[in-house]
């Protein structure tokens, strides 16, 4: 009687952990793989994305990344998820090219692969999502600060990390902007990275200063570096001398704008963005869609996302901030 009782419990315990495994294989698991770990907008990203996991409803969202980011450490991410047999990665790429064979061999195993944000090559993705068209945001920038400094003077780039897809591809179109001649008052004097570490995009910043005293801006193409450098106007007491603008996100500027060492900066919206790549992973692992050349995608609130001739697919234009905004949108993201 007792052994059919003990029997009895374990049947009912293999069956609920066989029901257990079914509907975790049941569910999609979508993998969003950031550049790196403990920066605000791939935060900001992750809880678009998490929505997007709630509305969809079997879906689970793992977040994860490198604490540095390399793509040395995002192909050891990707290994990892490989062997989990995730149904989708959304990867934000520290290299163009650096992860195509560790992309491709997941597409081999039936993984659905895109880009978002920060693109892999063509060869290594299904689609990549930009947030805006790089045109618009390369001209943003080159906008901004020839309206803060009067057209005229030394400016500087400081970027993220020196191989960032996303980041290479808008300091070309500022420098194709810059070589207009509306633009002629403008002298690009240096290009630096501060990796997306606050440290060195600080010190970076300091080092611009020393080497140039004449400089008269900083763009800063990402959200880590411009308010890094801002800080070091302040720390330098150079507001009002030296501008800094690029793109950041409302709640980590908001005081640079306060303190007069940023007047203006862009950015888009980083929640929709995670939103929306999650979404499209879903689709593509369902075969809802297949990402190709010339089809949409459903995307839930964002509505339906268009990839045009190269695998590629934009969002909204990327929205400016001063002090009339900035508090309001610093409650988002
Ligand atoms: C940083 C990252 C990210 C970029 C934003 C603007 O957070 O480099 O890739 O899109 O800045």
């Amino acid at each position: 009687m007792m052994l059919r009782r003990i029997l009895g419990a374990a049947f009912v315990a293999v069956l609920a952990l066989a029901a257990g495994v079914a509907s975790a294989q049941d569910g999609v698991r979508i993998a969003m793989v950031v550049k790196n770990l403990g920066n605000g907008f791939f935060d900001a990203a992750n809880k678009g994305g998490q929505e997007a996991a709630a509305e969809l409803g079997d879906v689970e969202l793992i977040y994860t990344g490198p604490t540095a980011p390399t793509a040395e450490g995002q192909i050891e991410i990707i290994n990892a998820l490989i062997a989990q047999r995730v149904d989708a990665l959304v990867i934000s790429a520290n290299d163009p090219n650096a992860l195509v064979p560790i992309t491709q061999r997941a597409m081999q195993r039936g993984i659905k692969v895109i880009s978002f944000d920060s693109g892999i090559a063509p060869e290594g993705r299904i689609l990549h999502l930009n947030p805006s068209s790089n045109e618009l945001i390369g001209r943003k920038q080159i906008e901004m600060i020839s309206n803060t400094i009067g057209g005229q003077g030394q400016i500087a780039i400081l970027s993220a990390t020196a191989q960032a897809t996303n980041q290479n591809i808008w300091i070309e179109e500022m420098k194709k902007v810059l070589a207009r001649p509306e633009y002629s008052g403008l002298e690009l004097v240096a290009t630096v990275y501060g990796d997306d570490q606050s440290d060195k995009s600080y010190r970076e910043a300091l080092g611009l200063f020393r080497t140039y005293p004449d400089l008269k801006g900083i763009i800063a193409p990402t959200t880590v570096g411009i308010s890094a450098a801002a800080k070091a106007v302040e720390d330098e007491n150079l507001v009002g001398k030296m501008f800094v603008t690029g793109l950041g996100l409302p709640s980590e500027m908001a005081g640079h704008v306060a303190s007069g060492a940023v007047e203006t900066f862009a950015i888009w919206n980083p929640i929709d963005l995670g939103y929306s790549a999650t979404y499209i992973a879903y689709q593509l692992v369902k075969e809802a869609a297949t990402g190709e050349p010339g089809t949409s995608i459903p995307a839930g609130r964002m509505g339906s996302i268009a990839v045009d001739e190269n695998g590629e697919a934009a969002m909204a234009e990327p929205f400016t901030f001063d002090k009339s905004n900035v508090e309001e949108f610093a409650r988002m993201f």
